[in-house]
């Protein structure tokens, strides 16, 4: 039997790069799987960024964040949903993992090239990040991963620590594979600025739970096909996050025509990101009107987390008996 795990970080609001990347494929795979699916808040993982770590407010984004995955429909009595802070299991099986992963194989990641640039003390568990990743995913004996196509290389080194481990203490783990929504590969930020994420900062994102017209003030100002400098210019879709952004939103027909009509000049850059706005509408208001009834129960979210850590520890404390024997520890 096939079991799913994923995580997301709660280092800022969760944005439709997340949501078209990553979410909604944490309902349909929930639907399929059950309680067989379980999913992550990683705060452990959030903490290896200065930038977007404050703990001041990390216990809210954390809550802010179960709520958001409870809004777009992922049901916690369906599934296991949890915060990884409260499940030490993944502590454990990321230290025995540390110590079989070699130091140029984390180096070599790209994600942590590009964030450990922004620092001029790198903390070493930005290096540990992807070590940690293998836990979160191996400890469940997990061997499907809803992610993003940002987070394939990290996968790799999942299944290459789960070799290493086999080959040294007997088979134990899977080799997970990362499931994509192929429409949804890697969305760029509305600023035009390489792709959607939470620390970069809000000027990256669209928050899936964003008031309508802050997103609207966004699009007015995000930036298109810059060839395209007069309203009679013809605009080239391909080149357009607008556009992008059209095809995860609006219907086949209306994708259809504002690719056609850019193209020869027959819609304007302004009308187009009107007619993206009626899409954006359409999507995000039952969520954010499923947010707002979440929060007139004040107990719903930490109840469902406090069940979810339960449920994952009686998944994670047998696999982390078997790893403390093939690896030697004393037993008493
Ligand atoms: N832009 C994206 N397009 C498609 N999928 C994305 N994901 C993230 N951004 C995009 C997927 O969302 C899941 C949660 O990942 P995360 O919590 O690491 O999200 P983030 O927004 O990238 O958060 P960071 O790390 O705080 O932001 P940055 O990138 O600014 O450092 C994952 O499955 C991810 O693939």
């Amino acid at each position: 039997m096939s079991r799913v795990f994923s995580g997301i970080q709660p280092t800022g609001e969760p944005h439709i790069g997340n949501y078209f990347g990553a979410m909604r494929n944490y309902v349909r795979l929930g639907e399929q799987f059950g309680k067989n699916s379980l999913y992550c808040v990683v705060d452990l993982h959030a903490i290896t960024n200065p930038n977007a770590f404050d703990p001041a407010t990390l216990a809210e984004k954390t809550y802010e964040m179960a709520l958001a995955n409870f809004a777009i429909g992922l049901d916690p009595s369906q599934v296991i949903f949890f915060v990884q802070s409260h499940v030490p299991e993944h502590h454990e099986l990321n230290w025995i993992f540390t110590s079989i992963t070699p130091v140029g194989e984390l180096e070599r990641m790209t994600q942590y090239k590009d964030k450990a640039g922004q620092f001029e003390s790198i903390p070493s568990g930005l290096l540990m990040y992807p070590a940690l990743m293998a836990a979160d995913i191996l400890l469940y004996k997990a061997d499907t991963v809803p992610v993003g196509e940002d987070q394939d290389q990290h996968l790799e080194l999942t299944r290459e620590i789960a070799r290493k481990f086999n080959h040294h203490f007997g088979q134990t783990f899977p080799e997970p594979k990362s499931v994509h929504d192929p429409n949804a590969l890697r969305i760029p930020g509305v600023d035009g600025n390489g792709k959607m994420g939470k620390s970069k900062g809000q000027g990256s994102t669209i928050g899936i739970l964003e008031p309508l017209d802050a997103i609207w003030q966004k699009l007015r100002v995000a930036p298109t096909d810059p060839a395209r400098v007069r309203r009679t210019d013809p605009g080239n879709p391909d080149v357009c996050l607008i556009f992008d952004y059209h095809k995860l939103f609006s219907d086949l027909d209306t994708i259809q025509l504002v690719d056609r009509e850019c193209r020869t000049a027959g819609i304007g850059c302004v009308d187009c990101k009107k007619k993206l706005m009626e899409g954006v509408t359409e999507h995000l208001t039952p969520i954010q009107q499923r947010a707002e009834e979440l929060r007139t129960d004040p107990d719903y979210v930490k109840d469902a987390l406090r069940q979810g850590a339960q449920e994952a520890r009686a998944i994670a404390r047998p696999v982390i008996e078997e790893v403390r024997e093939k690896v030697g520890f004393l037993k008493l």
